[in-house]
């Protein structure tokens, strides 16, 4: 845990903190079930169990009043025709938002609240984005080449609900069209709340 007050910085080109306590890895199987294409996803899994997104936390105590922030990294690909994307939660705290900055790369972030109202947002480097109060999030890389960098910052009691995510998926699904082009679609699969 750094001394108080701290600082860190986030050097060109990688953006990884100058220091953090905590760093998780999520590969394609950690992904099982949030793909469309399931037949796509099995196939691709047997092959390699890929690096899908990185994050990089600046711990703080889980209490009222304090912040945990960092990195996150979303890598470019696709299972079938949906973008590499991270799992997606509830804050457990239900009504904790939360604050993105992208740095670096293209993708969207989809949203819903749990009454099932569905919100998808544009990511580029220097939009900041308001995830408010209830609303589960899930960040998407649509870039061919670059990764999706994005710096967040959330009340650090706030804790991650994914199973509601795990059972329902999200209503709107971020995938490459026939003519190569970015369209947000509805999931068919989607169990609304
Ligand atoms: C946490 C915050 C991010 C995500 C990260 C990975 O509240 O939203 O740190 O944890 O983008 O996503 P996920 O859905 O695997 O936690
Ligand atoms: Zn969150």
């Amino acid at each position: 845990m750094p001394d108080l007050p701290f600082q860190f910085t986030l050097p060109f080109p990688g953006l990884i903190p100058s220091k953090y306590d905590g760093y998780i890895q999520r590969k394609l199987s950690s992904l099982r079930g949030q793909f469309l294409d399931t037949a796509a996803y099995e196939q691709m899994l047997a092959v390699e169990d890929t690096l899908v997104y990185e994050v990089y936390e600046i711990h703080r105590p889980e209490v009222v009043g304090e912040i945990l922030s960092g990195i996150s990294i979303v890598h470019p690909g696709r299972v079938g025709q949906e973008f590499f994307m991270t799992k997606g939660h509830f804050h457990t705290v239900l009504e904790t938002a939360e604050i993105y900055m992208c740095l670096k790369g293209e993708g969207f972030m989809v949203m819903e609240t749990p009454e099932g109202e569905t919100c998808v947002e544009s990511l580029g480097p220097g939009v900041v984005l308001y995830v408010p109060p209830s609303w589960a999030h899930r960040s998407v890389c649509t870039s061919r080449q670059q990764d999706l960098v994005t710096f967040f910052a959330y009340p650090a009691d706030a804790g991650h609900d994914y199973g509601t995510i795990e059972r329902q998926g999200f209503g709107k699904l971020v995938c490459e069209a026939a003519n190569g082009s970015v369209e947000i679609v509805d999931n068919p699969r989607w169990n609304k709340p």
